[in-house]
């Protein structure tokens, strides 16, 4: 480990901040080889703060090279002043004045991709979270609002373009003939919101009239190449301003809104004010370079960023703890929006089955937290699922305790409220109970309490008083620092079965109904159904109404009558998902005991009525299909044995294939897209069910299958299509798959998007010495290891590659090591990503945790980033 054990922060020694900066001016004169930045911040001390003599403390970087500090007019002598351990010290200033700070900064040499760096020809900035130290020495917390005015400076012929938040008020040329352009932002935002651009683009234009009749310029901003791929964006972004001021009556507030795409950044996009920045994967679209899922996520990303500008920007986090505040609530926004935007069905199952595959693995390792974690020690470690996902669902809870309106209210009171404000979790929630006259108190348990409760539930039923008894107990394990949990509040939807697959109704609380909320709130609760005709089915946590696990013996046939008579969809899906999961959790066994998996499953019988069934939903019925991944069925597993979870869905997948041969061939032929592609609903349902069948069709092995996921491999018009078949083509490998794959990169090697699909591809392919051909792809001139996107293709591929990764020798984990270790000093934060899957050693069967955790101990050995500190020191507590 480093010499100096990093230290963590705790939210309970929260205190406000010593001085507040009124107004912040930068000026940036950007150059390729030294950047310098000036800044004239207008300081006073803060009236809430009881420390009335404290030395002004900011926060900088190591990258950060002061050159000289003035207070008001006064420039300070060297002794005035201490720079050390990243921050600037001035012990004795006045109560109110301007400090003058020019820095120098090298982006060129921003390998973090985070502060101002360099991405193709362009120069851009991430702040959040704590990026904007690494451009000048500031007061770097979000409660530390300001106004910005933004002046850059630049060579006009190679930076035509330069943007930062706000309004453009003033253009002009310096003394050396360099151009200048000055940005004003009006609203007053953290450091974290700030952002800036400059380089050669091109620009899509377009305008938006709001509610009140104001029209907004809406530019979307690439490189030249890539401004044909904008156009859904634009759209996305128009509809989802549309969707706020209905949904939410929220307007946009600034006379122009701007997005910019760019090839290397860490994550998927950021918020700033008025000048979102996107990474390209989740901007550009075309039918021929996207396939759906892509578009989809272009679109639910621009949703998101936008909706910031209200869950986040207008009302902001009091500090790092307070996070899922606004990404918890943007998850949920953004989740509506897609979901009144297609089905919600759909994508309600789609969100769930990430959040039980992905958070419930978080929850269950060493890195669990609350979505208000306590204390952490480097905040970017905690852009969790926890925080967004789990986050959602806890916003989600309260939008389904309070019912539609109340929620509006709630969420009308917190705006209006806090609007300009750096606040908390808890006034949020308070918002909602002032609003309603409601008490969350026992609610608010679910921010501070980490890990996914487990509900079991049993019944019974009398048939002579016509009674049907529900007994919940519920019970969430213990997590890191948290060996004990208090009970939560679980609201749980739920409605009966009858015999008859029709739904029963039933008395509860006096009133006759077929569905209702049950408010489980204690350890251990029984619930009674009155009026039952009939001994039911029980459907419950319908639309999975809380984050949790549910445990109730259903057998077989309950799951079958469940999957294809339940009329809440979700449960339909979710039934299926058990009967899978039960089978394949059995070849599990049976193939770890050395024995022949079952020739039997009641899937099959459970697809044919599903596939001849002509009035569901094509895109619900292929999701049904899809058999639970290898990833949760590891979360599902005890200890982890990844070769035998890979031998029993294989072994299930062949089965249903040749059981159901002509079926597949069948809804494959009927579900062919004549129309010009496009990304609606209806297209996208189609094409998703006819790869799905397509994909067991030629599992089955029929030679006509092989021929026709070639044909649709070479006619494809969309890369939905051309990819689907090219992925079924590699997955089993067919004789073609060489030549293809190789026609494929050929085809597309200059599209930058796509050549990231053929990385991932071509790594995931199962393949003798699988590890060599990864090796030569991180060797392929269209690999770039500054660029995240090509990195996290190759070692996403690599994750999905059993074979490959879990071999036994332990040669897949040395290798995600070295990556890590090699990417730690250069990009922290990608290279604490990469670090996820040996976080979960401790469930792995033990040969394989024997190893990981020898490679955890290597990468301990080094010196780390506080990114890779943390989450290998915790993996190892
Ligand atoms: N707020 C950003 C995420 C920033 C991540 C910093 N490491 C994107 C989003 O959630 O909208
Ligand atoms: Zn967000």
């Amino acid at each position: 480990m480093s010499e100096q054990t990093p230290a963590a922060v705790f939210l309970k020694d929260y205190k406000v901040p010593d001085f507040l900066i009124d107004k912040t001016e930068l000026t940036f004169d950007l150059d390729e080889t030294q950047t310098v930045v000036t800044s004239r911040l207008h300081i006073r001390r803060n009236p809430e703060s009881d420390a009335a003599t404290a030395p002004l403390i900011l926060d900088g970087g190591e990258d950060v090279k002061l050159i000289g500090v003035a207070i008001d007019k006064y420039e300070l002598p060297k002794e005035e002043y201490n720079v050390s351990n990243d921050k600037l010290v001035i012990t004795a200033t006045p109560d109110a004045f301007i400090l003058t700070c020019e820095t120098l900064i090298e982006p060129q040499n921003n390998t973090r991709l985070e502060g101002l760096y360099r991405s193709s020809s362009m120069f851009c900035t991430q702040c959040e979270a704590e990026g904007f130290r690494h451009i000048t020495y500031y007061l770097d917390r979000p409660d530390v609002m300001s106004v910005f005015t933004t002046t850059i400076i630049a060579d006009e012929s190679r930076y035509p373009v330069m943007l930062s938040n706000g309004n453009e008020i003033e253009r002009g040329k310096t003394e050396d003939g360099k151009t200048f352009v000055t940005w004003h932002d009006p609203f007053k935002k953290p450091a974290y919101l700030f952002a800036l651009v400059a380089g050669d683009l091109e620009v899509l234009n377009d305008t938006f009239t709001t509610m009140s009749g104001r029209d907004v310029a809406l530019k979307i901003f690439t490189e030249k190449h890539n401004i044909d791929k904008v156009d859904f964006a634009m759209d996305s972004l128009k509809r989802s301003m549309k969707w706020d001021e209905e949904v939410y009556g929220r307007e946009y507030d600034l006379d122009i809104f701007m997005i910019v795409a760019v090839d290397d950044f860490n994550m998927g996009a950021m918020e700033n004010k008025g000048l979102n920045i996107f990474n390209s994967s989740c901007l550009l679209a075309s039918p021929e370079t996207t396939t759906d899922d892509a578009y989809l996520r272009v679109e639910a990303v621009v949703a998101h960023e936008y909706f910031h500008n209200w869950s986040g920007n207008r009302v902001t986090c009091r500090d790092w703890f307070q996070l899922s505040l606004k990404e918890g609530f943007t998850v949920f926004r953004d989740q509506s929006f897609s979901a009144d935007t297609h089905s919600d069905v759909v994508k309600r199952v789609e969100d769930v089955s990430f959040l039980k595959t992905a958070q419930f693995a978080e929850d269950a390792g060493p890195m669990a937290h609350p979505i208000r974690p306590a204390s952490f020690i480097e905040i970017s470690n905690f852009y969790t699922l926890t925080i967004y996902e789990k986050g959602a669902e806890v916003v989600r809870m309260i939008h389904t305790l309070l019912g539609a309106d109340g929620f509006r209210k709630g969420s009308d009171l917190y705006f209006e409220r806090h609007d300009g404000q750096a606040v908390t979790c808890d006034d949020f929630v308070s918002a909602m109970e002032d609003a309603n006259g409601v008490d969350l108190t026992q609610f608010k348990r679910w921010y501070s309490q980490a890990g996914t409760p487990i509900l079991n539930v049993t019944d019974s039923y009398n048939e002579t008083t016509q009674t049907y008894t529900l007994n919940v107990s519920q019970m969430t394990p213990p997590t890191p620092n948290q060996p004990t949990k208090l009970a939560l509040h679980i609201p749980v939807r739920a409605g009966l079965i009858g015999p008859d697959n029709q739904p029963l109704s039933f008395t509860v609380d006096g009133k006759e109904q077929t569905e209702v909320v049950l408010h489980v709130n204690q350890a251990e609760q029984t619930f009674i159904f009155e009026n039952v005709a009939s001994r039911p089915v029980p459907s419950l946590l319908r639309g999975f109404s809380a984050p949790v696990k549910l445990d109730y013996g259903y057998t077989t046939d309950q799951l079958l009558q469940l999957m294809s008579g339940d009329v809440d969809g979700f449960n339909r899906w979710s039934a299926s998902q058990q009967l899978a999961v039960n089978e394949l959790l059995n070849c599990v066994q049976q193939y770890q005991a050395g024995k022949d998996l079952t020739e039997e499953s009641s899937l099959v019988s459970g697809f044919e009525s599903l596939l001849a069934d002509s009035t569901l939903d094509s895109a619900m019925v292929a999701l049904i299909l899809s058999l639970p991944s290898q990833a949760y069925l590891s979360e599902l597993s005890g200890v982890i044995d990844p070769h035998a979870i890979k031998a029993a869905r294989k072994h299930l997948r062949l089965l249903i294939a040749s059981s159901l041969e002509k079926e597949f061939k069948k809804i494959y032929e009927a579900n062919t897209v004549t129309d010009a592609y496009q990304a609606s609903a209806g297209q996208i349902a189609k094409r998703s069910l006819k790869n799905a069948a397509l994909s067991y069709w030629v599992a089955s092995g029929n030679d006509e299958a092989k021929s026709a996921v070639v044909r649709q491999y070479r006619n494809a018009d969309n890369m939905t299509d051309q990819f689907s078949a090219l992925s079924i083509i590699v997955n089993n490998q067919l004789a073609e798959a060489d030549d293809l794959m190789s026609a494929f990169f050929e085809q597309w090697k200059h599209e930058s998007l796509v050549v990231n699909k053929w990385l991932m591809l071509s790594a995931s392919r199962e393949q003798e010495n699988g590890l060599v051909q990864i090796k030569e792809l991180m060797e392929h001139p269209y690999f770039d290891i500054k660029n995240p996107n090509k990195l996290r293709a190759v070692i996403g591929g690599l994750g999905q590659n059993v074979e490959t990764f879990h071999n036994l020798d332990g040669s897949g984990y040395a290798f995600l090591a070295d990556q890590i270790i090699l990417m730690n000093k250069r990009n922290p934060q990608i290279a604490s990503r990469l670090c996820t899957p040996l976080t979960r050693w401790k469930r792995m069967e033990s040969r394989l945790s024997e190893k990981m955790k020898s490679q955890l101990e290597r990468i301990a050995s080094q010196d780390l980033s506080k990114d890779v500190y943390e989450v290998v020191s915790k993996s190892l507590a």
